[in-house]
């Protein structure tokens, strides 16, 4: 089925340099940019977007985290991208992300794992939602496309 997820470079993936390596793998695998833009959160939109851990005794620090420094927020579409996206992020915590994914690739711990995905189809809208302006979004059709499906 095609989908959209929404996809976010995290504070410490911008400052290490890792937006272009994290797009290129995106757009290697085949997936449509749709959105992009480079931004700061604030500390609504921080406890919005992460509103379902709001509980957990991590929340003031995940806050903290997310708004310390710009962050590159996407929306990629693809078959399946909501979940393809999160094999290729890798699991949550890094030390338990397989080797070749991003989160497996790059980081060390959980509370500085570089990227964020969407968990689900519901996640996707809601969080797509909540950082885009539908005009912020474009529908156009990749020239490979009959290569890839
Ligand atoms: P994910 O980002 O893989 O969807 P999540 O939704 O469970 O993971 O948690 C959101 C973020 O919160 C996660 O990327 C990093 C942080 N986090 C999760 N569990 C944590 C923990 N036990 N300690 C510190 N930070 C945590
Ligand atoms: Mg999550």
């Amino acid at each position: 089925m095609m989908e959209k997820t929404f996809i976010m470079v995290k504070p410490d993936g911008v400052q290490r340099g890792l937006i272009g390596e994290i797009v290129s793998r995106f757009e290697k695998k085949g997936f449509v940019l749709a959105g992009a833009k480079l931004m700061q959160i604030s500390t609504e939109l921080a406890e919005e977007h992460y509103g379902e851990h709001k509980e957990r005794p991590f929340f003031g620090e995940l806050v903290d985290f997310i708004t310390s420094g710009p962050v590159f927020a996407m929306v990629w579409e693809g078959e399946d991208v909501v979940k393809t996206s999160r094999h290729m992020i890798g699991a949550t915590n890094p030390q338990e992300a397989n080797p070749g994914s991003i989160r497996g690739d790059y980081a060390v711990t959980v509370g500085k794992n570089i990227i964020h995905g969407s968990d689900s189809l519901e996640s996707a809208e809601r969080e797509i939602n909540l950082f885009f302006n539908g005009n912020e979004l474009v529908d156009y059709t990749r020239q490979d496309k009959t290569w890839i499906y």
